[in-house]
């Protein structure tokens, strides 16, 4: 279970020296948190955890992950046997999108993440876990941001979405709205789920990136299911470190753009006035 800490850890100033407690390394980091990939330098090792992490979760997205993963890691040319080089994969990325991989350390401060998307670049870690972290990761590696993240940008209506999201982040920071920002991205791009003439659907990362997960978000009478609703989302906490007990399904990507295109003062201003809901929360 590849539960992320993604917006619980602090992150690193941008000042080298700071000794962070995240596990990339940002002394090389650029002014917008950028580095290298150095795609030559990657072991024999860690290339084989890439293809042992690829081969396990290929099988799942087959038959729990909506089928624009898979188109999209084919378009992609993702192999299963090497860590995929970023310049290579942005030659075709562009080409279906115009969007491109970015190589970070790890974990970026928000307002950076925020410009990356709006500019359509996606913020790739340009490290992979450990072999004993196959199944539970703190914070998001290669292979979650990769696998999980990468193969939706190939499609354009995703792609708009993701750069909306991104181009909505200053917004937020100056309304001090970026946690209920965060939730959309958590509940959306993290762990959405989506209805497919085949069935219930995972199109979130963090599922995608999780064996367990994936299987437990679509089969599991556990978890509450509920139509996307953003109003809904945006008052829902999540749980960062276990299975989510909440998860939100569209109909299509076109619904996710057209229910977050208008502008989101005034969902921030309504949902402040209510009470924050639990992850497991159940409404009449
Ligand atoms: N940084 N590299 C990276 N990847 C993320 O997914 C990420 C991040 N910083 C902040 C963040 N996600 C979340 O807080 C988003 O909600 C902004
Ligand atoms: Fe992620």
């Amino acid at each position: 279970m590849a539960a992320l800490k993604s917006t619980m850890v602090e992150l690193p100033p941008a000042s080298a020296s700071a000794a962070p407690r995240l596990r990339g390394d940002y002394s090389r980091a650029a002014s917008d948190y950028t580095v290298q990939q150095h795609w030559q330098d990657y072991s024999a090792d860690e290339h084989d955890i890439w293809r042992t992490l690829y081969t396990r979760q290929l099988e799942c997205t087959a038959r729990f992950g909506a089928p624009e993963l898979l188109a999209g890691l084919q378009r992609l040319g993702a192999e299963p046997d090497r860590i995929p080089d970023f310049a290579s994969v942005n030659q075709r990325l562009h080409a279906a999108t115009g969007w491109r991989i970015v190589a970070v350390p790890g974990l970026i401060p928000d307002e950076h993440f925020y410009a990356h998307l709006a500019n359509r670049a996606f913020p790739v870690s340009v490290w992979i876990r450990e072999r004993s972290e196959l199944d539970y990761l703190v914070e998001p590696d290669l292979f979650h941001d990769f696998f999980g993240h990468v193969p939706l940008l190939a499609n354009p209506v995703f792609a708009r979405f993701m750069q909306a999201y991104g181009a909505a982040g200053p917004k937020a920071a100056a309304h001090g709205a970026v946690p209920l920002l965060a939730r959309l991205y958590w509940y959306t791009v993290e762990f959405g789920l989506i209805n497919t003439p085949a069935g219930l659907r995972a199109y979130g990362a963090g599922i995608l990136s999780s064996a367990s997960e994936t299987r437990y978000s679509i089969e599991s009478p556990v978890p509450n299911r509920l139509h996307f609703d953003l109003e809904r989302i945006m008052r829902t906490a999540y749980r960062i470190d276990d299975f989510q007990q909440t998860y939100f399904v569209i109909d299509s990507f076109q619904e996710l753009f057209d229910k977050t295109a208008p502008d989101f003062m005034s969902i921030y201003e309504r949902v402040r006035r209510m009470d924050e809901l639990e992850a497991d929360a159940v409404l009449p």
